[in-house]
């Protein structure tokens, strides 16, 4: 079995939960927020068995798209190499579709 962690933007997130769920994969939405951005997003929890785990990440890469967002260099992590030198102005940051980690599940049980 295989776990997928899938960082996915707030607007995308319901109808991909909708889409794992109506295909039968079990999907645990949490809100999580990223480190740079430092605004919402939300990581989906789906455990899948190897022989379904390239369907469940095709339905997370067709349902998650990526955005351009300009957002105020000041409410950001300082970018690496412009410490001091924060522009004053919006900038422009590409985020998503989606980043997915796949991990090997040593053991899944239910009690
Ligand atoms: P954030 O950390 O808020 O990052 C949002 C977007 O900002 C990133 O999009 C990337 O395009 C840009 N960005 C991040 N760090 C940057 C930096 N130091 N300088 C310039 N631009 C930067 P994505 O790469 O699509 O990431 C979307 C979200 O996925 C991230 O939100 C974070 O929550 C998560 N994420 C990305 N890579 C990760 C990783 N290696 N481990 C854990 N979470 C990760």
């Amino acid at each position: 079995m295989k776990l997928i962690i899938a960082i996915v933007h707030d607007d995308d997130s319901a109808a991909l939960t909708d889409a794992l769920s109506s295909s039968g994969f079990g999907v645990t939405k949490m809100c999580s927020s990223g480190g740079f951005l430092r605004s919402g997003n939300t990581t989906l929890l789906c455990g899948v068995e190897e022989e379904r785990l390239e369907e469940a990440l095709g339905l997370i890469k067709d349902r998650s798209s990526g955005r351009k967002q300009f957002v105020d260099p000041a409410l950001i992590s300082p970018i690496a190499g412009m410490q001091g030198a924060t522009p004053s102005f919006p900038i422009e940051v590409s985020v998503g579709g989606a980043t997915v980690f796949v991990l090997e599940v040593d053991r899944f049980c239910k009690f």
